[in-house]
């Protein structure tokens, strides 16, 4: 599945490595991962990570993003890993390259590059990188499965998500053959400092339902300017307060941006996707974002997860 991909990287002496926007312990788990795979098996080729930096992943290792000139695209492959849509991509000089591939997990949106491998069957990123190796019979160094593994666990829940496969497991069962510290791993990814802590419990006390009993939390500019808190914090940090609530399937977090109201919608067992695409967003069957314009468009949103989650109890 991968032999058009795995071509390019041995044509091309560079390669650029892209993911989304607003990285994820995927985006940058795959991203790393990718780098360290191809160092391993083909050390004299040169292999740049770009896009906006790490936040909240810092703690992964060689997470720091590299500075690339515009004259370094002429020779290159680029990869865009983990990302559906091209307006998603952070660096936007990915066509600049002499060659482009993707691989990704998402939902297929549109076509971004020459060479594309995209599978809903895999959890995350991480987890096709990883099969990439396996099937291309490559060397996987500690720092690259210690990378991928990162992905596989943050995508898939801690291997809880639908997603979650034989295969999964199969594939971070390969990694686990390197030393990767876990304990290490899930204290950097889940311990929470005490303001954390607190912070949720003040969204735990914001939750509201709509009529059919889905869960939402409305944030306005004001009170995230009070908070003192980013986006991402709040937006995708907080919307996991409304999970594993009994009798609520479908639950909803919007926080308004000086750029409009971000969605991130969740569920159990519906798909969620149409709706997050119907305003302009993407992602999977039970987890997906969208920016929206204003509160209003975000209340007709809500509408429409409300008779969703009345149909499935009709
Ligand atoms: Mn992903």
């Amino acid at each position: 599945m991968f032999e058009r991909i795995l071509q390019a990287i041995r044509e091309h002496q560079t390669i650029i490595l892209h993911r989304h926007r607003s990285p994820d312990g995927d985006a940058l788990g795959s991203q790393i991962g990718m780098k360290h795979i191809i160092l391993e098996n083909w050390p004299d080729k040169r292999v740049y990570m770009v896009g906006d930096p790490a936040g909240r992943y810092a703690f992964m290792r060689d997470s720091v993003m590299d500075e690339v000139p515009d004259s370094a695209y002429a020779d290159a492959l680029a990869i865009v890993l983990d990302t559906s849509a091209k307006a998603l991509i952070s660096d936007d000089r990915y066509p600049m390259a002499h060659e482009t591939a993707r691989i990704d997990h998402h939902i297929f949106v549109e076509r971004i590059a020459e060479h594309e491998v995209t599978d809903t069957g895999y959890e995350s990123c991480c987890g096709l990188v990883t099969q990439f190796a396996v099937e291309s019979g490559l060397r996987v160094s500690q720092l690259a499965a210690e990378s991928l593994f990162t992905g596989m666990v943050t995508d898939s829940g801690r291997f809880r998500y639908d997603a979650t496969t034989a295969q999964t497991f199969r594939l971070a069962a390969f990694l686990m053959q390197q030393p990767i510290d876990t304990n290490a791993l899930y204290r950097n990814l889940y311990a929470s400092d005490l303001s954390q802590v607190k912070l949720k419990a003040h969204f735990v006390d914001k939750i509201q339902l709509t009529p059919h009993g889905a869960a939402y939390i409305y944030t306005t500019l004001e009170e995230m300017k009070a908070l003192n808190a980013d986006t991402f914090t709040i937006s995708r940090g907080m919307v996991g307060v409304m999970a594993d609530i009994k009798g609520v399937d479908i639950w909803v977090n919007f926080t308004e941006t000086p750029e409009g109201v971000a969605c991130e919608l969740r569920s159990g067992e519906q798909n969620i996707n149409p709706i997050a695409v119907k305003y302009g967003g993407g992602g999977h069957a039970k987890a997906s974002g969208a920016t929206v314009p204003d509160r209003e468009t975000a209340l007709r949103m809500l509408a429409d997860l409300d008779e969703m989650a009345g149909a499935a109890h009709a």
